[in-house]
Formats: C-alpha cells, sequence, structure tokens
C-alpha cells in the first residue's frame, strides 16, 4: 500500500476489486432474467471456436522463444523455440536443427563451444520484426535478436521455424534489431549495446577510449553480414525510413562510461543517423577495415568526420526509437527524460549536406511523463508512448506536438491510461508499417504484482490489451505471460498463410534425403532399415499412424545411431514423435516431414520408443524397441 491509500483506508486494488464485485452483482442481477446469449460480444470477445482478427509475433525474452499469440483473444496459439533447447519439439536436439543453430557460429565460437557441449542453449529474444516489402510486412519471414549470444535469428513464416541464425562478428551481444522497410528487406539492422574493446583479446579493460559499438547491416535473403559501421557511444534501438535511405539508432552511454555513474554523467546523448548510400559507397570505395569475419567495418566515429553517420543530442538516456506510419516522423523515446523527441526525416538530407545543424532536426519535444520508453501509432497521427515509471501510456497528437513546440497554445496530450504495471515496449496493430489500422494496443508491462492469483516469488508480467478504435484508449483485458516477452508485432490474419505440412522440398532435409540416396533408399519417405557403416548405425523409419515402420532394431554398445524418422501421414494437424527412454531424447516429426537425432548407444539393454505426440486412439501403443547389446 501507498502511504496514501494506508491514510484513506484503501489500496488502488481493493477500490478496483469493489468496484468490479459491484458491477458484477449488477450484471448478475440482469443476466440471471437473460438468456446467455443476449450478453453483447464484447469487442475484443472470441467465443469460443472463433478465430481471432490478429497474429501476434511475441517475443519471448531470456526463455529464448517467439510466440504466435491471437489477437485479440490474447491465447497462446503456438510456440516457436529459436535460441532455448526445446523438449517438445527435440529443437537444439535434431540434426537438423543443430546445423541450423551452429553453422554460422564465429571460429572462435566454434573454438569456445566445441568441449562444451557444442552451442548456447538460452538466448534472450527482444526484438521480433517481419519482413517488409514496400514498407508493410510481407508474410516470408520474423527476424530476431539474441542479446545474450550475438546472434540474429530468421523464422520462415510458412511454416513457423527457424531456418537461419548468425552470430554477429565484432559485436558483444545484440540488442536493437529492425529491418528495411522499403523497398523490401533486404537490410536486417542491428544493433550493439554493450561496448567492448576492439579487438577484444583480453590486453584492454580500464581504457574506455579502446571500446567500441558496432551497427550491422545483414542481408535478410542470404542471412551474412554484409557490413558494419563503429560509432561512439553504445547503440540501443534501431529503425528505419519508409525510404530506404536511412537508419538510425538511440544511444545512451555517449560518455563511453563503463559503470552506472559515467554512463549518465553527462545531459545528452544522441540519437546516430546512419546514410545508407553514403555507407554503401564507402564500401565501395574500399573505405574499411578487416577486423573479424571478412566484414568491412567503416568508421562513423566523431572524430572521422565521415558522411556515413550524424550524431544527434538527445537528453539523456534516450531508447526506443520508432518511425510514424505517414514516413515523416521518428520519436526518440527519453527514458530518463520525461520528453519525446520527434525527428523530421525529410530534414536529414540537408543535415548530411551540412546545411543544417543536428538539433534542427527535431521539430518537437512535448513533455509526456516519467520514463518514456517506446512509442506505437494508430493511422490519425496520435502517437501513444509507455511511460515506465509513471504506469502509462500516454496518447498524444504528433501535429500538435509540432505545433506547441513552434509556441502555440496547444495540447498535444489526449489521454494518459494506467496499466498495470511499468510498461516497457508497446505496440499497435501494424503500426509500424505504412497500413497502421489504429485497432489495438498491446502494453508489455514488466510487472503484474497484484493483478492474477500469487504463483511465487516468480510473477508473471502483465500484456495488456487495450482498444484504441475510439477516441479513448479503452483497457480490455490482461494476458499473463512467462518470462519476459519484450516486444510484439501484430498482424491482419489475411496476411499469412502457414502451411498444414513442411514438405519434403524444404532445403531442411537435404541432407537426409541425400544420405538415404548414398544407403540405398529410393526415397526419405520409403526408407525404412538399419545401415551399418562401421561403428556408425543409421537407422531409417517412417511412421504411419500407429506405428513405426520398425518394430524393433538392434545395434551395439558404442555405437553411434542415427534415427532418422519419416512422418508419412499425409493428414494436416497428425505429428508424430520420437522418444527413446532413458536417453535424454525426444523430437517432432512433422506430416510430411523428417526429423533425426544422433546420439552414443551406451546404456546396454532393451529401450522402448514412444510416440509422444497425441496422433490415434492407438497412440499409446504407437511404440517399439531398440536393443542395445553390450560390447
Ligand atoms: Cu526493446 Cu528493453 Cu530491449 Cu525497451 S528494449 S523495454
Ligand atoms: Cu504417433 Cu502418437
Amino acid at each position: 500500500m501507498t502511504e496514501e491509500s494506508k491514510k484513506s483506508g484503501f489500496s488502488r486494488r481493493s477500490v478496483l476489486g469493489g468496484s468490479v464485485l459491484a458491477a458484477g452483482i449488477g450484471i448478475m442481477g440482469v443476466g440471471s432474467m437473460l438468456p446467455q446469449a443476449a450478453k453483447a460480444k464484447e469487442r475484443n470477445e472470441v467465443r469460443p471456436g472463433d478465430l481471432d482478427d490478429y497474429y501476434g509475433f511475441w517475443s519471448g525474452g531470456q526463455s529464448g522463444e517467439v510466440r504466435i499469440l491471437g489477437i485479440p483473444s490474447m491465447r497462446e496459439l503456438m510456440r516457436i523455440p529459436v535460441f532455448n533447447r526445446c523438449s517438445a519439439t527435440g529443437w537444439g536436439q535434431t540434426n537438423e536443427s543443430r546445423k541450423i543453430i551452429m553453422e554460422n557460429m564465429l571460429p572462435r565460437e566454434k573454438k569456445f563451444w566445441a568441449d562444451k557441449g557444442d552451442f548456447p542453449m538460452n538466448g534472450d529474444v527482444h526484438h521480433p520484426h517481419m519482413s517488409f516489402t514496400d514498407g508493410t510486412y510481407d508474410g516470408r519471414f520474423i527476424f530476431v535478436n539474441d542479446k545474450a549470444n550475438t546472434r540474429v535469428a530468421r523464422i520462415r513464416c510458412d511454416i513457423m521455424k527457424v531456418d537461419k541464425m548468425i552470430s554477429i562478428p565484432n559485436a558483444a551481444d545484440i540488442h536493437g534489431l529492425r529491418p528495411q522497410k522499403y523497398p523490401r528487406t533486404g537490410y536486417v539492422f542491428a544493433n550493439m549495446e554493450h561496448r567492448v574493446p576492439m579487438p577484444n583479446d583480453g590486453s584492454v579493460l580500464d581504457e574506455p577510449g579502446k571500446y567500441h559499438a558496432v551497427f550491422t547491416a545483414i542481408d535478410g535473403d542470404t542471412m551474412k553480414v554484409v557490413w558494419q559501421v563503429m560509432v561512439d557511444g553504445n547503440l540501443d534501438n534501431t529503425d528505419t525510413d519508409y525510404q530506404g535511405k536511412y537508419a538510425y539508432s538511440t544511444c545512451y552511454n555517449s560518455e563511453d562510461g563503463v559503470n552506472l555513474a559515467e554512463m549518465t554523467s553527462s545531459v545528452d546523448d544522441w540519437a546516430v543517423v546512419f546514410d545508407l548510400r553514403a555507407i554503401e559507397a564507402g564500401v565501395k570505395a574500399g573505405d574499411f577495415k578487416i577486423y573479424e569475419g571478412d566484414v568491412p567495418v567503416l568508421d562513423g566515429r566523431k572524430k572521422a568526420k565521415s558522411n556515413y553517420t550524424r550524431y544527434i543530442p538527445i537528453p539523456t538516456s534516450p531508447h526506443g526509437i520508432n518511425t510514424a506510419p505517414d514516413g515523416k516522423y521518428v520519436i526518440i523515446n527519453g527514458k530518463l527524460s520525461p520528453t519525446a523527441s520527434v525527428m523530421d526525416l525529410r530534414k536529414l538530407p540537408d543535415l548530411f549536406k551540412n546545411k543544417i545543424k543536428p538539433r534542427d532536426t527535431i521539430v518537437a519535444e512535448p513533455q509526456l511523463g516519467l520514463g518514456p520508453l517506446h512509442t506505437a501509432f494508430d493511422h490519425k497521427g496520435n502517437a501513444y508512448t509507455t511511460l515506465f515509471i509513471d504506469s502509462q501510456i500516454c496518447k498524444w497528437n504528433i501535429e500538435k506536438a509540432i505545433q506547441k513546440y513552434a509556441g502555440k497554445k496547444v495540447d498535444p496530450i489526449i489521454q494518459k491510461l494506467d496499466v498495470q504495471y511499468q510498461p516497457g515496449h508497446n505496440h499497435t496493430t501494424m503500426g509500424e508499417t505504412k497500413d497502421a489500422d489504429g485497432q489495438w494496443l498491446i502494453s508489455l508491462n514488466k510487472f503484474s504484482k497484484d493483478r492474477f492469483i500469487n504463483v511465487g516469488p516468480l510473477k508473471p508480467d502483465n500484456d495488456q490489451l487495450i482498444d484504441i478504435s475510439g477516441d479513448r484508449m479503452k483497457l480490455v483485458e490482461d494476458g499473463p505471460v512467462f518470462s519476459e516477452p519484450h516486444d510484439c508485432i501484430m498482424l491482419p490474419r489475411a496476411l499469412l498463410t502457414p502451411l498444414n505440412f513442411p514438405g519434403f522440398d524444404n532445403p531442411m532435409w537435404d541432407d537426409l534425403k541425400a544420405q538415404a540416396k548414398k544407403d540405398g533408399f529410393k526415397s526419405l519417405p520409403e526408407a525404412s532399415g538399419v545401415i551399418r557403416d562401421g561403428n556408425k548405425v543409421r537407422v531409417y523409419m517412417y511412421s504411419t499412424a500407429p506405428v513405426y515402420s520398425l518394430e524393433k532394431f538392434t545395434v551395439k554398445e558404442g555405437n553411434e545411431v542415427t534415427i532418422i524418422v519419416t512422418n508419412i501421414d499425409d493428414i494436416e494437424d497428425l505429428t508424430h514423435g520420437f522418444t527413446l527412454t532413458n536417453y535424454g531424447i525426444a523430437m517432432e516429426i512433422p506430416p510430411q516431414g523428417s526429423a533425426s537425432v544422433t546420439f552414443k548407444a551406451d546404456l546396454p539393454g532393451v529401450h522402448w520408443f514412444y510416440c509422444q505426440w497425441f496422433c490415434h486412439a492407438l497412440h499409446l501403443e504407437m511404440r517399439s524397441r531398440m536393443l542395445v547389446e553390450p560390447a
């Protein structure tokens, strides 16, 4: 309880609970006389059997995964393992997923991980963003960052699985991430937040001047790093314009400090603007150095006085940076300053020609409240900014903020809505595209406190759904979520048509298909039998509900065994599994798809393997035996 509420004898909770209770009794009084169906449907209500209007893609924070939600129901529909090890699907254990996870690790990482279990099993996903074509989502991919292990992954939206994962050279973590919006993605930009010495060989600790951050451009089609730009300060969040000309990042720690006091000592930090054409020309002209991974690194630091970057002073420690759907304005959120700075994109060409000063690009700086972190948009020129410290969303009008900055007596603030509690990111339906539709807003709150029944010391976060279709924001739903959905995107369901079958033409199985051919099988779906290749044993089987094609097989203790299971059922939704008991092995086999796993048969005896995805009335009987003969 706050001091104030103690005095009055009411906590916010008891007042709220009381009013909800009273309202509930009122409804019950009337409701008991009315048939159930007569109750009006709430705008966010999705009745049993009905479908949601929007897909939501949620980053899973330190869980390392991505989640698919239905909006407006807020139902969690699916999880996509990315940087985590998944017990259900075998992500991180199957040969196919391990190849995706490991093939693009840097040589130094491969060396570091070689004797430790091969790759990091955790991740910290902050920013999920879909690929764009012509300023709007095109349904091809979702890109996500791993802040914990300096990686970027790509999810194929037709099968909702990761198909590429890369490590970023010359970087110590990857935080902000955004795809190019126009003409298409194109580049995926990734920010390094934690500055480290470059090269980071252990010879430097307390010489902040030798610490650097790099801004990275990845080719979203090939998932290769194409160039990097070294900058002053660190890089926090990033976004891109609707012309394909600029990208820009917020920077805190312009002081180049290495502890909290140093990092927050200056009253101004900045946003760095990157001129993509100038950078491409610099790469072409050879104006770069190579440090790690054959990637051209251009010098965009202040002292280099290059044409690659411009530094725009912003009150200390800005955080989120968000381009408005009109393509004209960029909102730079103050975090430690109660303001948001509005940058006019149309002024950037003059800035790069040095015709204007960096601050001339700022056309408004409205006072919004305490702790502005991120801003979302509708299609009517309004912005919705999260206020972390105030636990509010502030709805404000961009044009009015510009008029006020120019001296007019107008109030840009439209409404402040309490959210529960401490919002980080927020997001509107289609709000980061030119097709923002002003329907729903999500506030991703870092704390749920008293909003749910207590589940122990670790509490869920609270993602709240807010109806923004009217003039006033209206909170309509609480959504408890496991650690820690950082950010999300929402798009109409018509924009995606995921496949029911991954199809054997998926390159994920190219290696298996080739091996099956070599092992004398006509095709992967027809492969069934045991191939002995010295100490290596390859066991092929197909599955069709409710049996595996092999009832049993035998290997020798010490054999390196590869199990290849192909699910030949062609019924949508008919996933089989392969769980090898007491060997710590389980994997998902999608209909019209395969999965393989390799292990050492070092535990003699009879071992059952069974199907862990409910597939048939005789699903429990879907099991066979592996005999491991003692050496
Ligand atoms: Cu997008 Cu926390 Cu990584 Cu803001 S960040 S909240
Ligand atoms: Cu196959 Cu259960």
